[in-house]
């Protein structure tokens, strides 16, 4: 069991290395902790810039308002409010993730699947407001 969930960190870390500054935790996932400034296996980030290494913040469970949010990894953007302000995303979970352009899942939604990184899209970049995974936490 571990050495599997091992294979899949490590089968992702080429991706994460080119996003940012930031710390990759490939421990055991019981050691994951929400918004700490590491990415955790079952966590999804959210990144100030596209493309560009920046910003970004960890969740590990659902948030109806990222308002409340901030991006905590040095870099540019750091400290700016999550909400509206999100130009690209990793899903390092290994369930779908639907980000939504209002708060409380309202709005217009998308989904990433896991493991999945890449810039949002003309209809959500600086729109995301509430993240969910399928997990009902
Ligand atoms: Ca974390
Ligand atoms: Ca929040
Ligand atoms: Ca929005």
């Amino acid at each position: 069991m571990k050495n599997t969930t091992l294979r899949r960190v490590l089968g992702t870390v080429a991706a994460l290395g080119a996003l940012t500054a930031g710390t990759l935790v490939t421990a055991a996932p019981a050691s994951a902790a929400n918004k700490d400034g590491s990415m955790d296996s079952d966590e999804f980030a959210l990144f100030f810039q596209s493309a560009n290494p920046s910003s970004w913040t960890d969740f590990a469970y659902d948030e109806s308002l990222l308002s409340n949010d901030r991006f905590i990894t040095p870099g540019p953007g750091k400290d700016q409010v999550v909400d509206n302000n999100a130009e690209s995303y990793f899903n390092f979970d290994n369930v779908t993730w639907y980000v939504y352009t209002g708060a409380e899942a309202k709005g217009t939604e998308g989904w990433i699947p896991a493991k999945v990184s890449g810039n949002f899209s003309g209809n959500f970049v600086n729109q995301v407001s509430s993240i969910y995974d399928n997990d009902a936490n």
